[in-house]
């Protein structure tokens, strides 16, 4: 018996092959509705027994149960910004916002222009040891925009003075199956399918 929601996955707003030729159909099908749900079915696990330790008071399970939450409660969190940032290319993947937008001036103040942000944050994703996430972050203290990297299934919420706008998933589950060990190749091309729009909208929230 609960009496608190379950996670669920979140709906794709595209087909599961829409971000093909950049992601395959086998990639996003493994990696939503395998890799993600299992963190998902995890997540919900682990809130049951903490549920159940809170209602008992058993401070030590509760503690114990910490390093579940925070990696699979971080993947669902992580997950669910990655597929809602992507987007076919058909679509808004890969198109710019507006030149004369509060987000679009914001890049081009902080790293000249668009392409060289990317530039650096493909670097930096392609360098980031293991398993993990490269982020654009607005840091809420200077209002910057920031590269950041999160190590295995980490949030940027561990950050509390980083608010997250664009996440890109660097393990390998997210490009293997199409790209092999190529985690630069993945990298070069993500640029195409990624949803601008849904970036320039967390950093309207995240810039109050
Ligand atoms: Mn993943």
């Amino acid at each position: 018996m609960t009496s608190f929601a379950k996670y669920a996955l979140p709906k794709l707003a595209y087909e599961i092959s829409g971000l093909e030729p950049v992601i395959s159909r086998a990639v996003v099908d493994v990696h939503y509705n395998k890799h993600h749900l299992t963190y998902v079915n995890n997540l919900n696990a682990a809130m049951e027994q903490l549920h159940a330790a809170v209602i008992k008071g058993d401070l030590p399970k509760i503690v114990s149960l910490q390093p579940a939450i925070a990696f699979n409660g971080g993947s669902h969190i992580n997950h669910s910004m990655y597929w809602e940032n992507l987007a076919p290319i058909a679509g808004a993947g890969g198109k710019l916002p507006a030149p004369d937008s509060p987000f679009y001036k914001r890049v081009v103040a902080d790293w000249g222009s668009f392409e060289k942000l990317i530039d650096y944050f493909t670097k930096r994703a392609i360098a980031i040891k293991g398993s993990g996430w490269g982020w654009l972050v607005l840091d809420k203290v200077t209002k910057r925009l920031e590269f950041a990297e999160t190590h295995d299934q980490d949030a940027v919420q561990i950050m509390p003075d980083k608010a997250p706008l664009l996440a890109v998933d660097v393990w390998e589950h997210a490009y293997y199956l199409d790209y092999k060990n190529a985690r630069a190749e993945y990298m070069k091309k993500i640029w195409q399918i990624i949803n601008w729009e849904v970036v320039e909208k967390r950093y309207i929230a995240a810039n109050i």
